[in-house]
């Protein structure tokens, strides 16, 4: 059960209350969280007047997926891009939207830190006014200065110091974790802060909810189509049980925060025409999985746990199953193959 806030306490507080868990810090990895809660107020604001400013719509390009870039997630990619790191403590920047990764080794600070991000996921929707995010993990360096490369790239999530999301909806929600706790912070526009909203964010153990794309029934496997049968009518194996209700938003934020609160289970499965999964590992699952085992709950590839994945490219693929800890433990077990 989340727990409501003892006090009126800034992101920023937060944050530093969190350093002083660490009397060695040098203050660093406090100054980027709050570069990206700066960056992610500024693409607030864009968001939620995009209907009045021109920055609905399509670019006209497309981004390394392979996907329409809309306006907006170019000008939330810019705002990341510009904001983090400002103090040079990182030496790696990925964007979901950018074919290679930023490094950046050089010039004064520690470059002690990469940070991946989706800076506006779920983007399609923003014409029609659905929730959109951004999400982000944030890892150390493995490497001595001035030799920065692929070992301190591609890092399983297991490896994350911390990551969160930013959900644009009726309120624009700041939630994060460095491993002391899941919390969220709502903004408040007529002051600019993040407040403490929902200090220790747990799910529950066992959800009534699953959201999955039925859409994609025919390009599952059967033992996919199978498993969220059961999900459906009840587990065969929990007889008299009934089934879940189903949600799907579409926007992978907006259905995994529904989720975390609520307590549920999100499914992206691998299909016929994309056998890895839709989902990237390093800018959407690994950060995800790390917020949903810190509130309690757990994230899996269908083989074993998202944080355990190894990534072999900065925009590998997985199918993903997240959310509370049992359904997501079950799903395991119904699609069989162990990692
Ligand atoms: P589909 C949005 O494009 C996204 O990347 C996630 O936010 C969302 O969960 C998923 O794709 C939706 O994919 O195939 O169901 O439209």
């Amino acid at each position: 059960m989340t727990q409501s806030p003892r006090i009126l306490q800034t992101i920023e507080s937060h944050i530093l209350d969190l350093q002083k868990l660490h009397p060695s810090a040098s203050g660093d990895f406090t100054g980027l969280l709050n570069d990206i809660t700066f960056a992610a107020k500024i693409v607030s604001r864009e968001v939620t007047k995009a209907g009045l400013v021109d920055i609905l719509g399509a670019t006209g390009e497309s981004n390394v997926q392979g996907e329409v870039v809309q306006k907006l997630d170019d000008y939330a990619n810019a705002v990341f891009l510009k904001c983090l790191g400002t103090r040079g403590q990182v030496c790696i920047m990925g964007s979901e939207e950018l074919a290679d990764p930023i490094f950046n080794d050089a010039g004064p600070g520690s470059h002690n830190y990469i940070v991946i991000f989706d800076p506006l996921d779920g983007s399609s929707n923003i014409d029609a006014n659905v929730s959109v995010g951004t999400i982000f993990g944030i890892w150390k360096r493995r490497s001595l200065l001035n030799k920065v490369g692929p070992t301190d790239l591609l890092q399983p999530g297991r490896q994350l110091v911390a990551s969160g999301y930013v959900i644009y909806g009726s309120s624009t929600m700041f939630v994060y974790t460095a491993g002391h706790g899941v919390h969220g912070f709502t903004l408040d526009p007529s002051i600019g802060e993040f407040l403490l909203s929902h200090e220790h964010i747990t799910t529950p153990f066992v959800g009534g909810i699953y959201s999955v794309n039925e859409g994609n029934e025919p390009k599952w496997t059967p033992e996919v189509r199978e498993t969220v049968r059961q999900l459906k009518y009840g587990r065969d194996s929990a007889k008299g049980k009934g089934g879940k209700t189903s949600r799907y938003i579409g926007s992978l934020v907006a259905d995994f925060h529904r989720n975390l609160l609520y307590g549920g289970v999100f499914l992206y499965p691998p299909t016929a025409d994309k056998p890895g999964g839709k989902l990237r590992l390093m800018c959407e699952a690994a950060p995800l999985a790390l917020v949903a085992e810190n509130a309690g709950g757990y994230a899996s590839d269908g083989h074993g746990p998202i944080l355990d994945v190894v990534p072999d490219q900065l925009h590998m693929r997985v199918p993903l199953y997240i959310g509370s800890r049992d359904d997501v433990l079950w799903i395991e077990k119904m699609l069989g193959d162990k990692r």
